[in-house]
Formats: C-alpha cells, structure tokens, sequence
C-alpha cells in the first residue's frame, strides 16, 4: 500500500493513518507531499480524489481518502491485528469517540492548529476552545477509567486502537500550546508523547524546514511566544 501524506509538522490528519500503519506492523510506502493549510488543494489530485492527504491506495491505486474510513478498512483487512478493542462495549465507545473526533472539536483544531515544532508559552483560550479541551479530557477520563485501566495498559481502551491514533494530534496541540492538564489526561498525554512512534514523528518533523507563516505567525502572536 502507498500511504500519501503531509508535511509532518503540520498535517494533524496524516499522523492518524501513519501511526496507526505502523503501530501495528502494517507494511506501507510514504510519500511525504507539501500542504499549504488551506483546504481541499488541486497539488494533490494526482494521488487524491479529493486534494486531501491523507490518502491510501491499496490495490491497482484505488483510494481511500478519509482518515476514518482509512481505519475502518484497515481494521477489516487485518482482525487479527485488533486494532479496534476486542470487548463490544470497548469497541463501541472507540468508535464513537474517533468518530466525534472526525467530525467535533472545530474551535479547538482552529485556534490550536497542529505545529510540532512550536513550543509556546501558551495563554488562556476563548470558552468555545475551553469547551473543547474540557470535552477532550473528559473523554480520555471516562475511557480510561471505564475501560483502559482495567487491563493494566496505558492507552485509552488499554492496548493501543483506532481510538488513540484518531486523538494523536490532539497530543501535539496541548503539547505545543502548553495545555495545562491533570490526573488521567495528563498521565495519558505522557504516555503518548513517550510513544516510539509519536517521537519518530516528532523528529521528522522537527528536521522539515517548510514554514507555513499563516500558522507559525498566529501561533507566536497569539500564544505568548516560545517557551
Ligand atoms: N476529513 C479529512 C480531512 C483531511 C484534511 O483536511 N487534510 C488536510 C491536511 S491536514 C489537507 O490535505 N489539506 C490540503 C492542503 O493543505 O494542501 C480526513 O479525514 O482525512
């Protein structure tokens, strides 16, 4: 499979496919493809119907274009791979919050636009931003509590799932915006940034040298500069 994606500081939907192929041992080529943070991009329509990245071709080119619809296909092409929670109740609550995931969280993704590199000093967000990160923690809260922690491992739902993949880039906002979180959100944000995988990101991030000023400049001006 050929896995089409965007620059690794900034392109938060790419990360979720990327991460998710290669937790779970799924053997993909990447092709690293600049974005410019603007929407649906005519650059991209030579690998992507939609001029979106992230986009998998998986036999004979055919796409898959949409994050979610990604996972989907590549939980049914690999069950043994369990890369949904194995428990029905478990697997429901993944799938509704990778799915809120997909669709919510509008003013947080707007006003905290994924940028690896940036280390912010961070400043007090609006409440529509509040209202997100609230319901962010809560959901990192109830899944662990009702369902990671029962098994003894550290991920949402215990062993790692879609569901952790779909909130990774959530990771690198409150990272980078300086986020102040506590109790099960903040251990389940240390725990994703000590990912292998969540650090080979980051390195390739760091090492791109494409700055896309619209971000970096809305960034610095209105999150109080690097920390
Ligand atoms: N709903 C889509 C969203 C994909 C998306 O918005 N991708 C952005 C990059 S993160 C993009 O390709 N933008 C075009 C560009 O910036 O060049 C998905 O699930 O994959």
């Amino acid at each position: 499979m050929e896995l089409y994606i965007g620059n690794k500081n900034y392109s938060s939907w790419s990360l979720r496919p990327w991460l998710l192929m290669k937790h779970f041992d799924i053997p993909f080529t990447e092709h690293v493809v600049g974005v410019a943070g603007r929407g649906a991009n005519d650059l991209h329509h030579g690998y992507s119907k939609n001029g979106l990245v992230p986009c998998l071709h998986i036999e004979n080119g055919f796409q898959i274009w949409d994050t979610l619809a990604i996972a989907e296909y590549l939980a049914e092409t690999y069950p043994e791979k369990h890369l949904y929670p194995i428990d029905k109740f478990a697997r429901a609550r993944a799938r509704s919050i990778s799915a809120e995931m997909h669709s919510g969280f509008a003013n947080l993704r707007g006003a905290m636009g994924m940028n690896i590199k940036m280390r912010l000093k961070g400043a007090e967000p609006s409440v529509e931003v509040t209202k997100d990160i609230q319901r962010v923690v809560e959901i990192w809260t109830d899944a662990r509590c009702e369902f990671g922690q029962t098994t003894g491992k550290p991920y949402l739902f215990g062993g790692f799932s879609v569901a952790d993949a779909m909130f990774a880039p959530v990771i690198w906002r409150f990272f980078s915006y300086n986020v102040a979180l506590e109790g099960e959100a903040k251990a389940y944000l240390e725990t994703m940034l000590a990912h292998p995988l969540m650090q080979a990101w980051e390195q390739s991030a760091l090492a791109e040298t494409v700055a896309l000023a619209h971000y970096d400049d809305a960034a610095l001006a209105n999150y109080g500069g690097l920390r």
